[in-house]
């Protein structure tokens, strides 16, 4: 029994105890947080509810990422397509920014985590603009893993935004037509100033990108998972980098 264990180990780098380790760990690695409202309703609880129990989840995959040195974890907290639900579940959503970091905000400071957010403040409510700004001021100086919130961001609206501003740059002279590049564009994105994600998870089962960084993925690996995000466990997430250290190693030969 245990020269067979012993030899998956070698073969998935992997430690007895799980751990992913080796030099190949995803230097960014983004999460679709999916299937908050499904969990709850298989236990007969609102929608709400499985949303707040996601935050749990959002601690564990923090402490997880920052434990074997990912640099950068983006997750998806709220779309520009998640306003058109019902308000009273929007005001909830937006109240959890606050709620995350009165618990969580002096840990992760202690922890060198920079707290960062990717998307458009317009629409935020006052007091979710606050907390952010608090955790993004209290936290810029630090050194550690950069833990990136997707919130009121959608991917088609930032590319065209960043086509216009492009445009806008060449109607003024400032650039001439032959300046319009791929760098010169990924460079008028929210994203500019951070890698593009290596590694993507999607937990729920479901299969699609849902306008989530749809230029950032070109060259991304995708990890999907059954289990509803509040469910997403520690191991689970171990498991996608795993997956994601063998997939490269087989690529890597080649090149
Ligand atoms: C609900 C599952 C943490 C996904 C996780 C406003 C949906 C829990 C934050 C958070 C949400 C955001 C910024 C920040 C600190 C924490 C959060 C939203 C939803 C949308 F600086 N969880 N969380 N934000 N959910």
């Amino acid at each position: 029994m245990f020269h067979i264990w012993k030899r998956k180990a070698e073969k998935s780098i992997l430690e007895p105890s799980g751990w992913p380790e080796g030099d190949n760990i995803p230097k960014h690695v983004a999460i679709i947080m999916d299937g908050n409202g499904r969990w709850a309703k298989k236990r007969g609880m609102p929608r709400i509810a499985g949303h707040h129990a996601g935050m749990k989840t959002v601690k564990r995959v923090t402490i997880a990422a920052d434990d074997i040195g990912v640099e950068i974890l983006t997750l998806y907290a709220f779309s520009t397509e998640n306003w058109t639900r019902p308000q009273e579940e929007v005001d909830f959503l937006m109240r959890l920014p606050q709620e995350f970091l009165k618990i969580e905000l002096n840990e992760l400071i202690e922890k060198n985590v920079q707290v960062r957010m990717t998307g458009w403040r317009e629409g935020l409510p006052a007091h979710t603009l606050q907390a952010l700004d608090e955790a993004e001021a209290k936290t810029k100086n630090n050194t550690g893993l950069i833990l990136n919130f997707a919130l009121n961001y959608g991917s088609r609206r930032e590319i065209a935004d960043a086509a216009r501003l492009l445009a806008e740059d060449a109607l003024n002279g400032k650039i001439s037509l032959g300046d319009i590049t791929e760098e010169s564009l990924a460079d008028k994105l929210l994203t500019a100033n951070i890698s593009d994600p290596d590694l993507l998870i999607r937990t729920s089962g479901e299969l699609r990108l849902s306008n989530f960084m749809l230029w950032q993925l070109a060259y991304t690996e995708f990890w999907f998972s059954p289990r509803f995000w509040p469910a997403f466990t520690k191991q689970d997430f171990y498991d996608a980098i795993r997956e994601y250290q063998q997939r490269t190693r087989r690529y890597g030969g080649l090149k």
